[in-house]
């Protein structure tokens, strides 16, 4: 098993930092990035972070990303609509968490609903950029113990 913790973005997260701070916060991508960099670092694990608008870099990252320690995913708007992420995640057995910015059980009914969180690990939502922080912390603690 590598000692790799894959953290992948999905559509408009590239837009973070720029527009709707009162939902998303303030922090940029390169911001997350550089948290999730220091979170990874803290545990000994090599870190992939990555953003695409398309559905099909996920589903390829996502398969790339077997064997590793495991994915940290925020689809953003892909959670709700994709069966094809939700079958990458259950389809290779990577260990996932879903991780949000915002808490969308707080939003809008079409936000409740994910494809994705019967087929991940666990769920962390709600808490801006420490969500990232979590989901890495939740993978790297909880791996099994090497042979
Ligand atoms: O809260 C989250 O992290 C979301 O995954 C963000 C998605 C949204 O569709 C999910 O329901 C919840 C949207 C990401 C778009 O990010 C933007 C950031 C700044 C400005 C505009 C969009």
């Amino acid at each position: 098993m590598s000692d790799t913790i894959h953290v992948l973005n999905g559509p408009n997260l590239n837009l973070l930092g720029t527009r709707e701070p009162g939902i998303y916060g303030a922090a940029t991508l390169a911001d997350v990035e550089a948290l999730c960099r220091t979170t990874a670092a803290q545990h000994g694990l090599e870190l992939v972070f990555r953003q695409s608008n398309h559905e099909g870099d996920l589903v390829g990252w996502i398969q790339a990303a077997a064997g590793s320690v495991g994915v940290v995913l925020n689809a953003g708007a892909y959670t709700h609509t994709s069966v094809a992420l939700r079958d990458a995640i259950a389809g290779t057995g990577v260990p996932a968490v879903e991780v949000h910015l915002s808490n969308v059980f707080a939003r809008e009914p079409f936000r409740h609903h994910s494809y994705l969180s019967p087929v991940v690990r666990g769920v962390i939502c709600g808490f801006g950029p420490q969500s990232y922080v979590l989901g890495i912390t939740a993978l790297a603690t909880t791996r099994p113990a090497r042979p």
